[in-house]
């Protein structure tokens, strides 16, 4: 059976905003309070999903959540029409209505935790949709992405889906971000590596090891197939809240910085004992500072497999990096991309795009998409109409032409007119994807 990682990146917002919402994230403090863009923002996302659908890979989306979030607002005591209660939130507390209008939901790779079926006792693909306990303007996206899954994964015979972890902050859970898997190739039996934090001086941790262990235990992973691995606190407190802000894995390459682990060098010895056909690209600080990094993202990147593999079918030159222009753009970081693909190690292709939109909130490529990999039969039973196809992808740069604004400024949350602007525009996307009333609003 043959195996494709399949990239669902998330469709961004009408409400796409700078709220300076995220603790621990610099670019969404930096540019807080800041006009955004939210058509140049959708479109590119599109883009990239365009073209990383263009190097022969299959490309997904999820849509977007809600928001302005009316249901929260109902069930925090706000009642009346829509207009009123956006209104009194607006009145009585403007930065609760920040947090409801969040487009955080873009950033896929915190919306849930995946295990293939290879790797699962059970032999079905399992989702664990991330809690997001730390922060209220990303915990309230799990029950919608939980929705949005099984909407999109329906299949019961070949998907396995999990409700987001109980427990709040002390089973704290952001999803794929801490998470990679390494196999010798995607056809293969996976190693879970989850990685989780402990509080910084500067910054809490948003992975707790109490929610990685359980999703191991979620999916029935044993004790060989998983290892737990502690961030360092500098990458933290550098500003690395999530941990594929500094490194990222894709079959046997590992892409990380040198100071992305406690007790790096044990760690990654152990890793190479387990696998030795292991590849580690670790970047050394003298060449890329952990600042470097996190202000160009060149860790955030998606490290993929292309799909025309080297002259003698071998693994060699066969992987992508698509990386955030900011990475292009800082002369130290190109230098060792540089000397990356110039290196004995497969990856071959530096590809760079512009998703500055969600850069300024600390989204980078990879924070934009979740991985699934999936079998043929399994890519069969997904619901297609999430599968990108080119005239797919023109009607839904047209939707986003249509309905979406070119400048948002946070207090323009404040007009019940903008929340009918974004729900009228969901409304349509229903229509085009053939969701049914999917959006509470709808029923
Ligand atoms: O949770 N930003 C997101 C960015 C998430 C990036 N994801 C990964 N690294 N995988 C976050 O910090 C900012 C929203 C605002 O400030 O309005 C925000 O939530």
């Amino acid at each position: 059976m043959t195996y494709k990682e399949v990239n669902f990146d998330g469709l961004i917002s009408p409400a796409h905003n700078y709220a300076g919402l995220a603790l621990g994230n610099l670019a969404s403090k930096n540019n807080q309070g800041s006009v955004s863009n939210p058509r140049e923002g959708a479109l590119q996302g599109l883009a990239k999903m365009r073209s990383v659908m263009e190097l022969g890979l299959v490309q997904g989306f999820l849509p977007p959540q809600d928001r302005p979030a009316l249901h929260i607002l109902r069930a925090l005591g706000f009642s009346g029409t829509d207009t009123k209660i956006i209104n009194d939130a607006a009145r009585d507390n403007a930065g609760l209505l920040a947090n409801i209008y969040s487009a955080s939901s873009m950033w896929c790779a915190n919306a849930a935790t995946i295990a293939p079926s290879l790797d699962t006792p059970d032999g079905k693909v399992h989702f664990l949709p991330a809690n997001l306990a730390s922060h209220f303007h990303r915990t309230i996206e799990a029950q919608t992405t939980a929705d949005i899954l099984r909407h999109i994964f329906a299949d019961e015979k070949l998907f396995a889906h999990h409700v987001p972890l109980p427990g709040g902050v002390h089973f704290g859970d952001e999803g794929a971000a801490n998470h990679g898997r390494l196999c010798e190739e995607h056809n293969s039996k996976g190693l879970h590596l989850f990685v989780y934090g402990v509080n910084g001086d500067k910054y809490p941790a948003r992975q707790r090891l109490e929610a990685s262990q359980s999703a191991a235990r979620c999916f029935g992973l044993g004790a060989e197939d998983a290892v737990f691995i502690q961030q360092s606190k500098a990458a933290l407190d550098a500003g690395a809240f999530h941990n594929d802000v500094v490194g990222v894995a894709n079959e046997n390459v590992l892409f990380l910085h040198e100071q992305s682990f406690e007790n790096q060098k044990e760690v990654l010895q152990n890793l190479q004992l387990k696998m030795p056909q292991l590849s580690i690209i670790e970047a050394p600080t003298q060449q890329v500072s952990l600042d470097d990094a996190i202000s160009s993202y060149i860790f955030n990147s998606q490290l993929i497999t292309l799909p025309t593999r080297g002259p003698t079918g071998g693994p060699t030159g066969s992987m992508g990096l698509v990386l955030p222009s900011e990475a292009q753009e800082n002369q130290r970081v190109h230098d060792y991309l540089q000397s990356v693909v110039e290196g004995d190690n497969p990856v071959s292709q530096l590809i760079f795009k512009n998703v500055r939109e969600s850069m300024r909130n600390g989204g980078g490529p990879a924070c934009l998409r979740l991985r699934v990999l999936l079998s043929e039969q399994e890519l069969a039973g997904t619901n297609q109409n999430f599968i990108l196809t080119p005239p797919l992808i023109d009607k839904l740069e047209n939707w986003v032409n249509e309905h979406y604004r070119d400048q948002l400024h946070p207090d323009d949350l404040r007009d019940p007119a903008f929340a009918m602007e974004c729900l009228t525009a969901l409304d349509a996307l229903t229509q085009l994807l053939d969701m049914g009333a999917f959006y509470r609003f709808q029923r």
